[in-house]
Order: structure tokens, then sequence, then C-alpha cells
């Protein structure tokens, strides 16, 4: 990422994602200042099935046949594409073509993404090779999912209301991460858009004549190896490179905690779509309802 060297500090006094071994829940609290602050959690996976089994053949054997959704990109970048204001389209193909297709990655017309699907509802015959953070209590899981993909894929510059627990299975992610106060430099979409939780730049090749307070954005970077697993607190803007040709990682969302949920990006909704902000949060709240922006 091309970004000035005055950039590399975080505003505040967090600017390295600390790494703690198989915390407690109080350390985890306690660490994270009670689920506000990114961490890296190491040891934890080591302990899941899935960290000795996922291979292609295993994963070709227990699920090969069923066909699956896999965003599709002509340049690598999913499921967004900022610069156009697009949600990329998805195709069902054969989760064994899926796999054939990363093994012989080559230069291709198009690229494939399996992103964050469900794995209770698509691939129940996984669930029992991982295991739900002691972070979370049940109650608060709200999905876990699976991603498999390649190396040069890039989920672009988002955030995510639920708090999230991104778990690398294989290969490593570079991860860069802006604090929600960071929000005012990204320029995110219109709240009223169908992406109000991605920003408007490519930050790899920022347009800085549109968007010229992004010169002032500071973020953190981490490289999130195997075995590793990334806290992500709710409103954390984050950029995710895939690095190796296999790539597979596990995301837990856990809903995110009331008063984080007015932290800069909430305001915006609060400021601009009132009503509407206030009926989402009730709706999931207290009636179970989608963490999703869809409002
Ligand atoms: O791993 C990725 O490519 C993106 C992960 C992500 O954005 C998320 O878990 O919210």
């Amino acid at each position: 990422m091309n970004m000035r060297v005055e950039n590399k500090l975080a505003p505040t006094s967090l600017n390295k994602i600390e790494r703690i071994h198989k915390p407690t829940r109080e350390e985890f609290k306690h660490a994270t200042r009670s689920y506000r602050q990114p961490i890296i959690i190491t040891g934890e996976i080591a302990d899941w099935k899935a960290f000795a089994l996922w291979s292609m053949d295993y994963l070709n054997n227990v699920i090969g046949k069923k066909e699956v959704d896999v965003n599709v990109s002509q340049n690598k970048i999913f499921s967004f594409d900022p610069e156009n204001e697009f949600i990329l389209p998805y195709k069902k193909i054969q989760f064994t073509d899926l796999t054939k297709w990363i093994l012989e990655e080559k230069k291709v017309e198009e690229y494939y993404y399996l992103q964050q699907s469900s794995l209770k509802i698509t691939f129940p015959e996984l669930l029992p090779d991982i295991e739900i953070p002691n972070y979370i209590d049940k109650k608060l899981l709200i999905i876990t999912n699976l991603w498999i993909g390649t190396g040069g894929n890039i989920s672009p510059l988002h955030w995510d209301l639920a708090q999230n627990f991104l778990s690398q299975v294989r290969g490593r992610k570079r991860i860069l991460l802006f604090a929600p106060e960071q929000t005012s430099f990204l320029y995110p979409f219109s709240v009223n858009s169908e992406m109000p939780h991605v920003s408007q730049l490519n930050i790899d090749k920022p347009n800085i004549e549109k968007f010229p307070k992004f010169l002032k954005a500071k973020y953190i970077e981490c490289i999130l190896e195997p075995g590793e697993m990334l806290f992500i607190p709710t409103f954390w803007w984050h950029q995710v490179y895939s690095l190796e040709q296999l790539n597979i990682a596990v995301n837990f969302w856990r809903k995110p905690n009331f008063q984080d949920c007015f932290r800069a990006p909430g305001r915006r909704f609060l400021l601009q779509i009132p009503h509407k902000y206030l009926v989402f949060l009730l709706n999931t709240f207290f009636k179970n309802g989608s963490v999703k922006m869809e409002i």
C-alpha cells in the first residue's frame, strides 16, 4: 500500500496489534478494553480438529459434491467494487471445481472467492472441526462463516457492526485496520446506499484529488498467521489481503456491545437517518434481527 510514512501510526496509544496466548475471558476483556481494541489470539486454533484436518483432499472428500456460491471478480477485489459502487455477482460452482481452480490458479478472466458462507447452513459437516471461542457467549454468537480463497484476493476497506473473530486455518492474511474515529478520512458510501459500510477509496491507489482527507488517515497493520485469530471490534475498518495460494479462514460474528453502536460510523446513521437506525438497533438487540447494515 502506497501510503505516506506519516500515516504509519494509529492515533491512539494503540500502534501495534498485541498477541496474547489463550487468554481467559477476563484476560481477553481486559486486553481489548472490553471488546473495543483489536488483538491477536494465539494457541486457540491449534486445538481445533480443523487445524490438523483441513487439507484440500479432506475438504473435497467431505463437501466436494456440494454446490457453493462463490463471489466473482475481474480484478481480485471482492465483493464490492468501491470505485463503481457495485456489489459483485456470485455464481454457483461445485466445491471441487473451486479447489481445483485454486490449486491450478493461472491467469484467468475471472477470480473466485468463497466468502462469508455460513457453516451451519452450508457446511454443517465441518462444524465438529471447529470450536467457538470462549470469548463468545453462545447467545451472543450471530453466525460462523467459512472463507476459502487464494493469494492476491482483497476484501476492500469496510467495517462490520458485529464483533469479528477472524480465525486463520491455512495461509496468511495481511490486514490493515483503521479505528472507528478515522471514519471522516475514509469516505464511506452514503448511509442510504446499499454499501454504507464500505469506503469509496481504493486505498492501494487512492485518488487524492477526490478524497484529500485520506492523507490524514492512520492505520495499523498485521500479518495473521495460520493458527491465529484476529479480534476486530465493532466499526473498526479493515482491508484484508490473502497471501498464500490456499487460504482458509473461519470467522465468528458476535453481537456488538450496545454502547459501541454509537462510535463514529454509528453516529453518521444516528445523525442522518435516526429513526431507521434506532429501529435497526432495537431489532438487533431485542428481536434478534440481523447485524448487517441493511437499513
Ligand atoms: O478475510 C477476508 O478476506 C475478509 C474478512 C472480513 O472482512 C471479515 O471477516 O469481516
